[in-house]
């Protein structure tokens, strides 16, 4: 039986106690929604509904508000009545899902009213599952929708053998519902079913038989609030629609994909709409026909827009053949050099989808200069919560601080009164359609026993889905809340000793791998543990360029490779400058000697052997915290962290020598401190 993640039942039971509940919602025709409210309270809280609001003590009463969003609720408390309304029934279900949290947060009071109202419209979660059950990326079990052909797998959790070889659904709707119900209890709104990937018969989920297997999850997500879309692939029409183009501008190929739109429609009436990544990484575009990504995009949102759709367009575009020779390349310049062009082209339903930095994911980058560079385009912001470049969820890495510090960067843009930008605020400004904007994160869920792999990586999945909500928590807040929802037998001290190891994790994972935002001195392929050199002569253009005198890579106008042009005079200064440019960015925006003295006093190579021994210290200090949690929590989750932390010691110790003896190596400098340095 798989493990709860936060809010489990019996928790949720609890704060329910005691309460009787009646809902109204009469003038909103959502029944499948109703019913799952309904049920929520019936049979997960264990508590009745009355048909008279006035004998109930906690009445949700839908479309009686003024609320300018369809999500927002209100939750208001007075002489031991509290009313929880919104305009729809989800809105009900996230007033229900925040007030089971305020009050197992002690955060409810008795009398008084609170409005909550997303900041983002699109809340949403891509999933890289692929239809063999495998996940790209993914560390914590196979696919929670997808299930190997032929495997027993299937059998095991369905109950019933696969009926033939071509059916690849799990089958598992249970899992599904409650991967679901933890969604919509953060505020997630959209969820996306496939890899972006979408090789072999996945090309097929947009058709039947399949398409009736998706409308069945389908189904289960939407009760719950959540629309589900589908990746595509860009040659579908040629793979499996039987023509002989692919052509964005063919009006037979715009009239396939028409025909798709429909037939999805039909079986899934709040369908989201598709993921496309195209001309990307050996997937196939536009540019096969010579065509731009806005005529690409455009032609799926023609098919979508009668249906009230969305076509979210990857901006994560790139020459992933380059020649590590020639050094004016630059792989950060890409998104905004492909797409900076484009804006104002793209139709009203389609949003451009952009990873925060303009590489990959990577533990340390600037916001990508496309966000700040648009001015009148939908936008998606795109986070990785799968921790493929951050230890994937073999270390713990509260991610939360680093996508914070993202959404609150300044785009270098002003408002209309001159006041500088943030990421949130700034979507709101170049949408061309306000509610076709917002964040999206690739999920880091599989059939684990515990769902991620690692416990404490849950609080990453609850962290980014509060985050969408309410871009103002801060990273201790959401660490708190998650910590008392998801061991509410710890006390105090224990949830105190989880938060500090969750809050200092990020920063810790920085200090001992790639050091002041050099990046991608990764494992090759796999991502996981050094190899210094491993993409550094090689075709996917990141590089760090180490020699004896120094490192980094030089991406100023001045003496690189401009890139740092690509953001606003304001923004671009403080970078282009080595006076102005942040340390923990450094040798993301310059080539610098080991010499080069860093704010705080010390050079470059004795920040590297400080932080990479004090990173890998970190780790064991981790592991003497967590010890003493033993008996303090549940044990399957203080075992499973356990195990993990001894894996992470050993990550942290490889790392820690290679990058130390690799730089000792280069510059020659011994650790002013003399610590081990092996030769
Ligand atoms: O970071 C890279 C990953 C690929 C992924 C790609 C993308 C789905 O290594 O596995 O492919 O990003 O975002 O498209």
């Amino acid at each position: 039986m798989a493990d709860a993640m936060w809010l489990s039942e019996s928790v949720a039971r609890r704060a329910a106690s005691g309460c009787t509940f009646s809902v109204d919602v009469d003038r909103v025709g959502e029944d499948a929604r109703s019913l799952r409210l309904r049920d929520e309270i019936v049979r997960r809280l264990g508590r009745p509904i009355v048909s008279e609001a006035g004998r109930a003590n906690v009445r949700l009463v839908a479309g009686v508000t003024s609320f300018d969003s369809d999500e927002a609720f209100s939750i208001e408390s007075h002489d031991g009545v509290t009313v929880i309304a919104g305009n729809t029934t989800a809105a009900l279900m996230y007033g229900l899902y925040g007030w089971l949290r305020r009050r197992t947060l002690g955060g409810t009071p008795t009398d008084g009213r609170i409005v909550s109202a997303p900041d983002q419209p699109i809340r949403m979660i891509d999933h890289w599952d692929q239809i063999d059950g495998s996940v790209e990326r993914g560390y914590a079990g196979e696919s929670i929708f997808f299930g190997r052909p032929g495997s027993n797998v299937h059998a095991e959790f369905t109950g019933f053998p696969q009926r033939d070889e071509t059916d690849a659904f799990r089958g598992d709707m249970d899992r599904v519902e409650a991967y679901a119900r933890f969604l919509a209890s953060v505020g997630i709104n959209a969820v996306c079913l496939n890899n972006v990937n979408v090789r072999g018969l996945a090309t097929n989920l947009i058709a039947d038989p399949w398409l009736g297997r998706v409308a069945g999850i389908a189904r289960v997500f939407s009760s719950f609030g959540v629309s589900t879309f589908l990746s595509v692939n860009f040659a579908a029409p040629m793979r499996i629609g039987g023509l002989g183009t692919s052509d964005p501008l063919d009006p037979a190929v715009r009239a396939w994909w028409a025909g798709v739109a429909d037939r999805i429609y039909e079986r899934i009436p709040d369908f989201g709409g598709f993921v496309v990544k195209a001309d990307s990484e050996g997937e196939p575009g536009p540019f096969a026909y010579g065509r731009t990504h806005a005529d690409g995009a455009n032609m799926f949102a023609e098919a979508l827009a009668p249906h009230g759709g969305t076509v979210i367009w990857r901006a994560f575009v790139y020459n992933c053949r380059q020649d590590w020779r020639d050094r004016t390349l630059d792989r950060a310049r890409a998104a905004y050099d492909h797409f900076r062009e484009l804006d104002g082209r793209f139709a009203k339903n389609a949003v451009l989808q952009v990873k925060f930095g303009p590489i990959d994911f990577q533990t340390r980058e600037p916001l990508s200069p496309l966000i700040g560079g648009m001015s009148r385009t939908n936008l998606i912001v795109e986070f990785e919560i799968t921790a493929e470049y951050l230890g994937h969820q073999i270390d713990v890495n509260y991610a939360v601080p680093q996508w914070l510090s993202m959404i609150h960067a300044d785009t270098g843009r002003d408002d209309a009164d001159g006041r500088p930008l943030e990421t949130a605020d700034y979507l709101r400004d170049v949408a061309v359609d306000p509610s076709r904007v917002g964040y999206a994160a690739v999920g880091n869920v599989g059939m684990d026993d515990n769902w991620t792999g690692h416990k404490l990586a849950q609080s990453n999945l609850y962290g980014y889905g509060r985050m969408c909500w309410d871009g103002s928590l801060s990273a201790g807040e959401i660490a708190r809340e998650w910590t008392r929802l998801t061991f509410p037998e710890a006390d105090g001290d224990a949830r105190a000793t989880i938060e500090r190891i969750l809050g200092t994790s990020n920063a810790t994972y920085e200090r001992y791998t790639a050091p002041l935002g050099v990046g991608f001195m990764v494992n090759r392929n796999g991502h996981y543990g050094p190899g210094v050199n491993d993409y550094e002569y090689d075709r996917w253009g990141t590089y760090h360029y180490a020699d004896r005198d120094g490192v980094g890579v030089d991406r100023t106008v001045a003496t690189g490779t401009g890139y740092t042009g690509q953001y606003s005079p304001r923004v671009a200064a403080t970078y282009e400058n080595l006076a102005t440019c942040p340390d923990e960015l450094l040798l993301f925006f310059h080539h610098v000697p080991y010499s080069h003295v860093l704010h705080d006093g010390t050079s470059v190579i004795q920040h590297i052997y400080d932080t990479h021994f004090a990173g890998a210290a970190a780790v064991d200090d981790y592991i003497a915290q967590w010890e003493t949690l033993a008996g303090r929590i549940d044990d399957t989750a203080y075992e499973n962290v356990r195990e993990r932390l001894q894996r992470q010691r050993e990550n942290a110790i490889a790392w820690r020598d290679q990058i130390n003896t690799y730089f000792h190596r280069m510059s020659g400098v011994d650790d002013a401190h003399g610590r081990v340095i092996h030769r």
